[in-house]
């Protein structure tokens, strides 16, 4: 294996694994172990009462919400599971999720699942994940009889994704995330176009390149990509026409976006990171960045290491202070976490929650996280209910 894909294994095993490396920020929680939470930052534990919907998961990684009462989960290692009133089924008729296999690196796999706007009439259920080729690629199938019908393959990225988020824009095509690349195929990085990792692809549903995606400088058609520059981008949403993603920094410098057509996010040119060895990442300063890339609207320091997953906008839940909050799981600190952009408050929801992946609000106002098994061979992996108490 060339020596520069060793590397981003190595700093990909340091993201995987906080705690395990003493690199500076690293070593305590926030919060805990006698570490502070840095300013902006408070614990505001809900008033909750949590109880098991589902389990029997290594890394469920992604839900989507058909009703109060049934769901679509994705598990990293290739299975799409269907839960209906509290029974749960293994979907069959699906391609296999190809696994980076090296330990504790389990990415790739099953991504996000996600629903066409229209599903209730033509029952289009779309599946991101990386397949055996190593490439990611986002799928399709008719589940309007509750069983996998006619799945075809409508993007096939050049790539292999960390993670892949899909959400739905009002014009009815469809946004695609695509994290840092790397083993075992080459990785020329997110600044590089043509290569497809470290972008945000925008597509007709049927996975064709719609004509007024941007045209970049030495190219003279749109592709795919709508933004570029992104690291690891594992939370996506559209509220209002707005576009908001949420990505890891290396060590901090997690980021929630708003995207932009044609933006360059940045990566890995500027960060408010750090290096996983603690120097600076990239060249650029701050206001060189700001004039040559699109900048956060909100970031967070190598003091809250987070390692963001999952993005959900809180509106009539259960927790009606949060109502308006933006919401994800910490990977890195095993909590449920809350911005406020009213407030610029970032919030401690959850803590010693375990690893959420996703994270969800019912039609009953209540959430749904999804998180890791503590134990992969005890698949104790869960899908959480959070009401009131
Ligand atoms: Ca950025």
């Amino acid at each position: 294996m060339p020596a520069r894909l060793g590397l981003l294994l190595v700093s990909l095993a340091l993201a995987a694994a906080p705690g395990a490396a003493q690199a500076p920020g690293s070593g305590a929680i926030p919060g805990t172990d006698g570490a502070p939470l840095p300013d902006g930052v408070e614990h505001a534990p809900l008033e909750a009462t949590l109880q098991v919907v589902a389990s029997g998961f290594r890394i469920p990684w992604a839900v989507e919400v058909l009703g109060e009462d049934e769901l679509l989960v994705s598990e990293r290692f290739g299975q799409l599971v269907h839960v209906r009133d509290g029974e749960v089924r293994t979907l069959e008729g699906l391609p296999t999720g190809q696994i980076l296999p090296v330990p504790p690196l389990y990415i790739g796999g099953y991504n996000d699942v996600s629903l066409h706007p229209q599903f209730e009439t033509n029952g289009l259920v779309y599946l991101a994940y990386v397949g055996s080729d190593y490439r990611m690629a986002v799928g399709r199938f008719d589940f309007s009889d509750r069983t996998v019908r006619d799945f075809e393959v409508v993007f096939h990225s050049n790539a292999f994704s960390i993670g892949s988020r899909i959400a739905w824009l009002d014009d009815g095509h469809f946004l695609v995330t695509q994290g840092m690349a790397g083993y075992p195929l080459p990785d020329p990085g997110a600044q590089v176009l043509a290569n497809h990792s470290g972008k945000i692809h925008r597509l007709r549903a049927d996975g064709s390149v719609p004509p007024d995606n941007p045209v970049f400088d030495g190219a003279t058609e749109p592709t795919s990509v709508w933004s570029y520059g992104h690291r690891d981008t594992q939370g996506l949403l559209v509220e209002g026409g707005v576009v908001y993603s949420n990505e890891h920094g290396p060590l901090g410098g997690d980021e929630l976006n708003v995207i932009e057509r044609g933006g360059n996010y940045g990566w890995p040119l500027f960060s408010y990171g750090l290096n996983y060895d603690g120097t600076p990442v990239g060249e650029m300063t701050e206001a060189e960045a700001a004039e040559a890339t699109v900048l956060p609207v909100k970031a967070w320091g190598s003091e809250f290491n987070m390692a963001p997953s999952g993005l959900v906008r809180l509106a009539g839940s259960a927790f009606p202070a949060w109502d308006g909050a933006f919401a994800w799981g910490a990977l890195a600190q095993r909590r449920l976490v809350a911005y406020d952009p009213a407030t610029d408050r970032t919030a401690i929801l959850l803590e010693a929650a375990g690893r959420i992946r996703d994270v969800a609000q019912l039609p009953s106002g209540a959430l749904l996280v999804l998180r890791d098994a503590t134990d992969l061979e005890a698949r104790d992996g869960e899908v959480v209910r959070v009401t009131a108490r």
